[in-house]
């Protein structure tokens, strides 16, 4: 463990220091970012109020939309002499969210992003493949200096160029590789494809994140890598990756909570969820220095758990996200998260990981119709238009089965859809149908 003293911190202790943190931090934004001292004055509260770690319900929450209207650096809490670094969210529909580092906090980012890096059992003498997009993307740079931080070899491949990263990968003899999952499923195609034993090579872990992954999903990571895949998570509003990651246990992504304040809310009311309940994830941040975020709201769906881990560590886990509260779709009426689509679709023999989910919208979330494209394997291809129409109306029903309404499925070749080296893009308006070769 590198960090003992956090790690391992009492319930009781780690509140302590929690609530010393957090009365610092508002403190700071209340006399130092115009927006912050406006928030919580329309609220009546004031820095003194808090008095309490339970008094956190009483500041105002931060969102997405409140970053967009302090585009760009509107909530920065430090003068631009003290930057030292600018990252940006993608935002490519939208404005982006910029975040600015003070030297301080690329030292926090960093540790935070080494002891992350130990949790998950990496140590100085692992060779660090990061195929995390470097560049605005916080991926890439954040963890180049968080395993520098650790004394392991980063190689910074960034994202893409998949055949030199796997010939790399076996000429310096890296052992952990950093992507999305996307890209660690691309890795593992194009090594079958050169004829690669990834197996036969010293790679032993996957560290993949910045994009839901889920259960099946992370099989077939495994599968297509041969090595054990951990899950990280993280945002750009709250620093980059980091925010959590799992121990090899994989009971959980672990958070330091010493640097963030998390709560689980509902997202309607935006009441509090106890342990063990899903819901929105809310960071406060405890020691950043240029843009501290109070409350903020994720939109990602998650639960919290504080009960010791069986690793030894003490801060609470939270559970893999599972969807966003904007990527819900409503579908004739009924909620749908293409979380569950890609659930269903993953665990049916023949169905590759690789899929487009077409909608037809009539509002923001609403929908009329979902087309969902689906790529399968050669041998159904090869195979007569009965086994076609039988495995369509196998999805079909499944997928019935778990969101209580009918779906088009259309099932289309082996390497038609698309592929990202970064994060993919799941959901598309018929419009944008472009993404078929
Ligand atoms: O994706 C930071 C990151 C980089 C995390 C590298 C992990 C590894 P953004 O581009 O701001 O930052 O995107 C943040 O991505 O709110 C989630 O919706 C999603 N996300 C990130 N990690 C996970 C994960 C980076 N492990 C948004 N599981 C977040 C599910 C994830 N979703």
């Amino acid at each position: 463990m590198r960090d003992p003293e956090h790690e391992q911190i009492s319930r009781e202790k780690l509140e302590q220091l929690q609530l010393e943190r957090l009365q610092l931090k508002v403190k700071e934004v209340y006399e130092r970012v115009p927006y912050y001292t406006q928030a919580f004055k329309s609220r009546g509260i004031k820095p003194a109020d808090i008095k309490k770690l339970s008094d956190l319900t009483k500041l105002p929450f931060t969102s997405k939309l409140d970053f967009k209207k302090n585009y760009p650096l509107g909530l920065m809490a430090v003068p631009m002499e003290r930057i030292v670094r600018i990252h940006s969210s993608s935002g490519t529909t939208d404005k982006p969210t910029i975040a600015p580092y003070t030297r301080g906090d690329i030292e926090t980012w960093s540790e935070i992003l080494a002891r992350g890096l130990a949790t998950a059992g990496i140590t100085s003498k692992d060779i660090f493949q990061n195929a995390f997009g470097y560049g605005l993307f916080t991926g890439g740079m954040g963890y180049h200096y968080g395993v520098e931080r650790l004394g392991a070899v980063v190689i910074p491949t960034s994202a893409g160029n998949t055949k030199r990263q796997i010939t790399l990968m076996q000429d310096l003899g890296t052992t952990v590789l950093g992507c999305t999952p996307s890209y660690a499923l691309i890795i593992g195609e194009v090594a079958r494809e050169m004829g690669v034993d990834l197996r036969k090579t010293k790679l032993r872990l996957a560290l993949c994140g910045a994009e839901p992954i889920s259960e099946q999903m992370r099989e077939d990571i495994k599968e297509g890598l041969g090595v054990d895949v951990i899950s990280d998570y993280g945002l750009t509003e709250a620093m980059g990756p980091g925010v959590s990651i799992e121990c090899p246990y994989h009971c959980g992504m672990h958070i330091p909570e010493d640097h963030f304040l998390v709560e689980v809310v509902d997202p309607n009311t935006g009441e509090q969820l106890p342990n063990g309940v899903q819901g929105e994830l809310v960071i406060t941040s405890l020691t950043k220095e240029a843009y501290p975020i109070i409350r903020f709201r994720t939109r990602d769906i998650t639960s919290l758990n504080s009960e010791p881990c069986k690793c030894g560590r003490t801060l609470a886990r939270m559970s893999r996200v599972t969807g966003r509260t904007d990527d819900m779709l409503k579908v004739k009426g009924v909620n749908v998260f293409p979380s569950q689509i890609e659930n269903v679709l993953l665990k049916i023999e023949g169905v590759e990981p690789h899929y487009l989910i077409v909608v037809d919208r009539t509002e923001a979330f609403s929908c009329s119709d979902i087309e969902i494209l689906v790529e399968v394997n050669d041998s159904i291809f090869s195979d007569k238009m009965q086994t076609i129409e039988k495995m369509e109306e196998k999805l079909r029903l499944a997928l019935e089965a778990v969101l209580g309404i009918q779906t088009r499925i259309r099932l289309v070749e082996p390497k038609t859809l698309t592929r990202s080296e970064g994060k993919s893009k799941r959901v598309v308006d018929r419009s944008e149908l472009s993404n078929l070769k």
